[in-house]
């Protein structure tokens, strides 16, 4: 089967919102010798890109929604199941990540914490809605290099502002990056509130990290 049409079938299994036929998509691809990050990326993060769509044209509903991202969660977890085991030796540098309080959304959290652990990061993932103490309390915790935030929401989106005030509060801010993501964080967004850059996609995040980083 060509690239392609494995990624078709990824899409394709969280349109129907098969959790079953996406685990399965997600093994017999391994078997076939595709690699985990193209089918997570252009394969799953497309189907449930597509949900949203979806979702944002009310032709899809919350339930379809989340029944959808169960399913894309459990064929992520095949999938990362496969990458190689992080090289500690490799480590270019430390960092905490999570989604800001009252936020429950993950999926794209979880990608980014991903590929940034295959490109030889040590990712102190402190999960979904979390605290803005919580963000300073394992970055003081870890030393950690970077602190990146998530927001879905425009509702929550001010956590993000917040975590940078609270950063220079407590009077770490010019000893960490910060990086800030999600469906609603734009360049502008991440200028206004002072952080130093937003990511877009995981290569893109990854490329701007490296520049910081050198
Ligand atoms: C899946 C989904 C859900 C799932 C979440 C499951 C989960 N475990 O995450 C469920 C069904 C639970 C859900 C619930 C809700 N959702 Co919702 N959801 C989505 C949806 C369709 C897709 C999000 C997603 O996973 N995308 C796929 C991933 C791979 O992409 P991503 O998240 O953008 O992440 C990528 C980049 O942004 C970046 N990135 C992400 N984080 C970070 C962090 C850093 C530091 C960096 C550098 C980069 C980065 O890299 C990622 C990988 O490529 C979006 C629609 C959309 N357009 O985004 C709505 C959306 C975010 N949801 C929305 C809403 C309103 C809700 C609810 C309030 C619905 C309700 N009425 O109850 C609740 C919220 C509950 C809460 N308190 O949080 C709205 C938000 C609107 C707004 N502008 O404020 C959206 C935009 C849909 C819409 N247009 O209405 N949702």
């Amino acid at each position: 089967m060509e690239k392609t049409e494995w990624f078709q079938k990824a899409v394709q299994t969280i349109l129907d919102t098969d959790e079953d036929a996406a685990k399965e998509i997600a093994a017999k691809s391994l078997e076939a010798g595709m690699d985990p990050l193209e089918m997570i990326n252009q394969g799953f993060t497309e189907g449930i890109r597509k949900m949203g769509d979806l979702f944002e044209r009310g032709e899809v509903f919350l339930p379809g929604l989340i029944v959808a991202s169960e399913a894309m969660t459990a064929a992520v977890e095949i999938l990362e199941a496969a990458l190689p085991a992080e090289k500690q030796q490799e480590k270019k540098g430390v960092i905490v990540l999570g989604t800001v309080e009252g936020d429950i959304h993950d999926i794209g959290k979880g990608i980014i914490a991903t590929m940034l652990r295959v490109h030889g990061y040590e990712v102190h993932d402190i999960g979904r809605d979390v605290p803005i103490e919580k963000f300073i309390e394992k970055a003081k915790a870890v030393n950690a290099d970077v602190i990146g935030s998530s927001a879905m929401m425009t509702t929550t989106q001010i956590g993000q502002r917040k975590l940078e005030q609270a950063l220079k509060n407590a009077g770490m801010r010019d000893k960490v990056i910060t990086m800030v993501g999600g469906a609603v964080a734009t360049d502008h967004w991440a200028q206004r509130i002072g952080s130093d850059f937003f990511g877009e996609s995981p290569k893109d995040t990854i490329m701007k990290l490296e520049e910081f980083l050198k």
